[in-house]
């Protein structure tokens, strides 16, 4: 049968992943506490239903037969994390145990024909660097960067795609703006700092790669919100334009054209918000920018001017916008987030029309899902179609961007198998495979299995 969909030679295909959510073994195996584990043990009823980060997926147990699962599922790249609490545990000596744990690991991703794009942060911020101010402060940049090369000398050998952050404005959106990560300040001028840190903690950790000189490459991972104004009135778009200008050009231009957006420099100088910056790091963002983009998307921001007065005392973003609901949305309502698959054609063609068409890749793309345990058929396998759908009809988009010329190299998708997730635990299923929380079992869901094919077939 003819395919309607064909995706270029070469396209990657498979799923993203991070330490927390899926290794478990947080205490275990030499690895000392990230914000995560104390945050857990001080507050635990934050958690959904009470479910914390110690056993999460059991990956670090079992990883030799779920890279077997990715293999039989066609998978040809896969992005796991390394934790940083892991590798260097008291901040200054590597663990042998941790070592052994991700050799073995990337060494059996290579057996199975699966790429690694290995990830070096992905929210979890060690408790020892926390204590010390975490981003703000730049001691803890500089030991991120020290982190960053013992990866590089430890493994750099055998990976060739490495990525420096995850979802940076996500710490800063949810643990300075708001109190949804810890340590949950809501300060702008801290979030500000924070943001403007991991900018240099990236930019000088793609400069120690680059002067490695190991022969692969470095990009960074942005969760690309397209903003959309409700209307095209002056105010809606420029509510819509400081959305753009905080939650995805903060680190979109930096990252890929090595300067801020002059705009967003004079928004923060007006509210006295810029950080204290040094020519020097100016020029080292400048000189240091990513090879590629990994960007995650799962939902737009839809935006409107303010039209209530504000009355908070507190510089904040809803200052300058706020959500707008638009009457046709629709909604995954397990996540609350609304489901627009063209969001991810519209970032296609801004990555091509204003970011030199650097080569990107979709590194993560998926629909969480309550009490999946409804779908469960007879042979027990979860027939998720509505999944299915999700992931279709956003491929369809992104088979679109890619034909208008979009450098688009690959697709992975949230997730492998269920994971736990941040404050939500278990509560939103998002894997190909299901994972037993009681048995640890993993078995193919019904999406897993039309994954399987499109990777196989490179299309569908
Ligand atoms: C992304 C994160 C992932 C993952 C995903 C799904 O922002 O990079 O870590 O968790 O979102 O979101 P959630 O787990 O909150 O439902």
């Amino acid at each position: 049968m003819t395919k309607s969909y064909m995706f270029p030679d070469n396209f990657k295909w498979g799923a993203a992943a991070s330490a927390t959510q899926t290794e478990g073994a947080a205490n275990s195996g030499g690895k000392a506490k990230n914000i995560w584990d104390y945050w857990y043990e001080i507050e635990p009823e934050r958690f959904h239903k009470g479910v914390g980060p110690q056993d999460t997926s059991t990956f670090y147990q079992h990883y030799k037969a779920d890279i077997k699962r990715m293999k039989d599922v066609h998978f040809n790249s896969f992005r796991p994390s390394i934790s940083w609490s892991r590798l260097i545990p008291d901040g200054v000596h590597v663990n042998q145990e941790a070592v052994d744990f991700y050799n073995d690991m990337f060494d059996e991703l290579q057996k199975n024909d699966i790429e690694s794009i290995v990830n070096l942060y992905h929210f979890d911020m060690p408790l020892n660097m926390q204590n010390k101010g975490g981003w703000e402060n730049l001691e803890v940049v500089e030991a991120f960067k020290y982190y960053a090369e013992t990866a590089f000398k430890l493994f750099g050998h055998k990976i060739k795609k490495w990525t420096t952050f995850n979802e940076p404005i996500v710490p800063v959106e949810m643990g300075y703006l708001n109190h949804f990560h810890y340590p949950c300040v809501v300060d702008m001028k801290r979030a500000v700092v924070v943001a403007y840190n991991s900018m240099l903690a990236s930019a000088k950790t793609i400069q120690a790669y680059h002067e490695l000189n190991q022969g692969g490459e470095i990009g960074i991972i942005l969760n690309l919100t397209p903003s959309y104004p409700r209307s095209e009135s002056e105010g809606d778009l420029k509510a819509s334009q400081i959305a753009d200008l905080l939650f995805n050009r903060s680190f979109l231009d930096p990252s890929v054209h090595g300067i801020y957006p002059e705009e967003l420099i004079e928004l923060l100088r007006d509210y006295e918000l810029l950080p204290q910056t040094d020519k020097k790091d100016i020029e080292l963002i400048r000189n240091n920018t990513v090879d590629f983009l990994g960007v995650n998307y799962y939902q737009p921001r839809r935006v409107k001017e303010r039209e209530s007065e504000y009355t908070s005392d507190k510089v904040l973003p809803e200052m300058f916008f706020v959500p707008y609901i638009w009457p046709e949305r629709r909604m995954n309502p397990y996540r609350g987030w609304e489901i627009y698959e063209k969001g991810l054609y519209d970032i296609a063609m801004n990555i091509k029309d204003n970011y030199g068409n650097i080569p990107w890749y979709v590194a993560e793309n998926g629909m969480g899902v309550e009490n999946e345990e409804r779908f469960l058929d007879e042979t027990g396998m979860i027939q998720d179609d509505y999944r299915i759908e999700f992931y279709k009809e956003h491929l369809k988009w992104l088979y679109k961007g890619i034909s208008e010329g979009s450098n688009c190299f690959g697709y992975h998708v949230w997730t492998f198998m269920d994971n736990w997730s941040w404050l939500n635990a278990y509560k939103n299923r998002y894997g190909l495979y299901r994972v037993d929380l009681e048995t640890q079992e993993r078995s193919l869901k019904k999406s897993g299995q039309w994954f399987s094919n499109v990777a196989k077939e490179n299309g569908f």
